[in-house]
């Protein structure tokens, strides 16, 4: 196919080149955000690791700085891992992170910035009492070749507290030795300048989480209040799982589980797309709120050929669910800077099994997509005029066939040969009268919510595996009354990144359409329903990354 088809995002960052994984140290500074993330700078896939450096004013914009960590001493010579970046009262930043010498050892360094009244603080400086947590500070149940990623501190009366990750022996009943992940705790006297370190102790760990956790991360949901949840979240086993705590640093760190476990359900993965891992959060003081930033690594073999590799997710927000212990992401309020043309449909009407095409076409676009039904849904008030069957097959969705189906289309080429399709399954016997009255109203319904990618490029480049999820909806209160269904989809290129129902499910995936037409938004559903409202806005948005070196 001699056409030209960009699979480098316009909107989601991406390194200026090579390669990019882990994003580290993102920090609000005197007006600027920077970000910090783990680079080859002279290669597209992982190795050799450094910390790039890019700046922005609107977490969307980013100019890149130079290299802002080398691994260039003894204690760092086979790799800059990652780490954290702390502001010390006063406004000092703080680089922590992760040095990997010759023989695999991991210990913990920091960096200083060489002149702190440099605004975009390019150079940094590796103190001589580094590494300030050597490996002589944990017991022997610690495996000191796998304790690495510390998270940014906080400060509790006086005193600075860190979690690193890490691989856990226990000698077992039969002296075998199992590993487990888990967190470390560590705390550091405020005089030091987190140059001084002493163990504590183990944070928190389970046995059914895999062997390592990577990038911990620790912090209070809402800093404006006096609530005791902090959201913990670490990367285990190829995915980002979390959990929240009623959390007393003062209290000797009581530490209670509000959630269930990280690594219990699928609601508690940070994305529940294969190419999400190793988020990184910092505090926004700008908005007050947490937020996320997720590395999105390349679904497809090509990437070696382009000259760059891997992009972030878009930053994104946290804030507590309605039932008080859960946290919902969603996109930073700064992506709607980015909003252009746009097309809006408050009531569309669907013909089953033949999706409406809509005016609009991009290959960066945000889509807000809802649909309405009544509730409860009275059994009668169904319609199947397509055979579901063939709607199911079309779309490669695995689910009942009795469910009902609504979604969109994106990067929809003109003759339909590429397509990928993002849709709720709903099942209409448990939105029924009888189900309703039978059920707990306070229990909220659970959806399912599916995005397949076997057409998403014709010539069967990326991931074709599905992503499949379930998110809870609220049972509406008084009758008779609606229930909504709800996505919010980002295209950009290559990435499709989702969510669900007001941020309670995320779902990225990586797709390769090779057709230059592949443009268009579909809206499709396999049935009809009587009192449905099916409504979509859209927008083109723009680019905010600077245009590429290469391609
Ligand atoms: N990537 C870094 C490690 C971290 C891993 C190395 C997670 O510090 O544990 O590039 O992707």
């Amino acid at each position: 196919d001699a056409e030209y088809v960009q699979q480098r995002p316009g909107y989601h960052f991406t390194p200026k080149e090579n390669w990019l994984n882990d994003p580290n140290g993102p920090m609000y500074l005197n007006g600027l955000y920077h970000l910090f993330y783990q680079c080859n700078p002279n290669n597209p896939w992982w190795g050799d690791m450094h910390w790039c450096h890019a700046v922005s004013t609107d977490l969307l914009h980013w100019e890149h700085l130079p290299i802002a960590l080398y691994p260039d001493q003894d204690y760092d010579a086979n790799g800059v891992f990652s780490g954290s970046a702390t502001i010390l009262d006063g406004g000092m930043p703080v680089l922590m992170y992760t040095a990997v010498d010759m023989n695999n050892f991991q210990t913990q360094a920091v960096a200083y910035p060489a002149n702190i009244s440099d605004p975009f603080l390019t150079n940094w400086t590796k103190p001589a009492s580094n590494p300030i947590i050597p490996d002589n500070l944990f017991p022997d149940t610690i495996d000191t070749q796998n304790i690495r990623d510390d998270t940014t501190a906080w400060l509790t009366n006086g005193v600075w507290y860190t979690l690193i990750g890490a691989r856990l022996d226990y000698p077992n009943t039969t002296n075998v030795n199992v590993s487990y992940g888990g967190a470390v705790l560590l705390s550091s006297p405020v005089y030091a300048g987190l140059s001084k370190w002493t163990f504590e102790r183990i944070f928190h760990t389970n046995n059914f989480t895999g062997d390592m956790w990577e990038c911990p991360d620790f912090f209070p949901i809402d800093r404006t209040n006096s609530s005791s949840l902090w959201m913990f979240k670490a990367s285990m086993q190829g995915y980002d799982a979390w959990c929240t705590f009623h959390y007393h640093p003062a209290n000797q760190h009581q530490l209670r589980l509000a959630s269930p476990d990280v690594g219990t359900s699928q609601y508690q993965s940070l994305d529940i797309g294969w190419s999400h891992y190793a988020s990184k959060s910092f505090y926004d003081p700008t908005i007050g709120k947490q937020v996320f930033f997720g590395w999105l690594r390349e679904e497809d073999n090509d990437a070696p050929t382009r000259g760059w590799a891997s992009a972030n997710t878009l930053p994104r927000v946290v804030t507590l669910d309605t039932d008080g212990v859960s946290v919902l992401l969603n996109p930073h309020p700064n992506l709607v800077s980015l909003r252009e043309d746009s097309f809006n449909a408050t009531q569309m009407q669907l013909i089953p099994g033949n999706p409406t095409r809509i005016p609009l076409i991009g290959d960066q676009m945000e889509i807000q997509f809802s649909v309405q039904l009544p509730y409860p849904l009275p059994t009668q008030c169904l319609t199947r005029v397509h055979s579901p069957k063939a709607v199911l097959a079309r779309y490669n969705i695995s689910v009942a066939s009795d469910v009902l189906i609504y979604g969109v289309n994106l990067r929809t080429s003109n003759d339909n040969e590429e397509f990928t399709p993002l849709y709720f399954a709903i099942d209409p016997s448990a939105l029924s009268k009888e189900a309703v009255l039978a059920a707990d109203p306070s229990t909220p319904y659970v959806a399912s919510f599916g995005f397949t990618r076997t057409n998403s490029s014709q010539t069967n480049q990326g991931s074709t595996s599905s992503l499949q999820g379930d998110f809870k909806v609220d049972r509406p209160t008084g009758s008779p009354s609606t229930i909504t269904f709800s996505m919010q989809v980002f295209v950009d290129h290559s990435i499709v990144e989702a969510y669900l129902q007001g941020g309670r499910l995320r779902a990225t995936g990586r797709i390769y359409p090779v057709r230059a037409d592949s443009m268009f938004v579909e809206v499709f559903s396999d049935q009809s329903v009587d009192g449905e409202v099916v409504s979509i806005s859209a927008w083109q948005l723009l680019d905010s990354m600077p245009p590429p070196p290469i391609e």
